[in-house]
């Protein structure tokens, strides 16, 4: 009787022990998994670069913008292309509170101290000035108007598959072009420029 007990304690005893080696090996395995899942990750972004000009991959590309006309208005924009679609977030500071106008204009030519060796808006495809996504007709740099808070900030998110950023595309690469935020709002219908006053704020689209 006694030996029958020795039997199965030291079967239990063995037991216990395989059991608690699965066990171990598993949450090895587990580790492993999370490693190689957060490598990859962290590969993946690297990938992602402002000078990436790889097809099928997203480009990004930070323009600053510089004060124009005596102006303080500062900021920053980001443009981005992915899967034929360019979002520009624009992060501005120094306005006088309410509607400014802004648009990409002909040249990334911000030399001038009014903004307009920049150009006028830019027009390739020969429509009238309006109002982004008219039936009349707008031009390719038509973005609109943004506003300003109390404190003179103001930020605007804005996308299109009608731009892109290097494709070669006359009427759709906005590489060389210029970002130009006005004192005025943009009427949307006065021509050829919506009567949005002095250029407050300039920045080359240049990589
Ligand atoms: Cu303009
Ligand atoms: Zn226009």
């Amino acid at each position: 009787m006694k030996r029958v007990l020795l039997i199965i304690f030291v079967l239990a005893f063995s037991l216990n022990i395989s059991c608690k080696k699965d066990k171990k090996e598993t949450e090895v395995k587990t580790e492993e998994t999370t490693e190689n899942a957060t490598i990859e990750a962290s590969e993946s972004k690297k990938s992602v670069t402002p000078t990436d000009t790889h097809p099928g991959e997203i480009k990004k590309l930070k323009v600053s913008l510089e004060s124009k006309s005596n102006s303080n208005v500062t900021g920053n924009v980001l443009f981005t292309e992915d899967k034929g679609v360019v979002t520009m977030i624009t992060v501005l500071g120094g306005l006088t509170e309410g509607t400014h106008a802004i648009h990409l204009h002909e040249k990334a030519d911000c030399s001038s101290p009014d903004g307009k060796s920049s150009g006028g808006h830019w027009n390739p495809t020969a429509q009238p000035h309006g109002a982004w996504g008219d039936e009349k007709g707008h031009h390719k740099g038509d973005i609109g108007n943004l506003e300003a808070d109390a404190n003179g900030n103001a930020t605007k998110t804005f996308y299109t598959a009608q731009w892109c950023l290097g494709c070669g595309d006359p009427e759709r690469d906005i590489m060389g072009k210029a970002i130009i935020v006005h004192q005025g709002a943009d009427d949307l219908t006065s021509q050829p420029t919506g009567n949005a006053g002095g250029r407050v704020s300039c920045g080359g689209i240049i990589e």
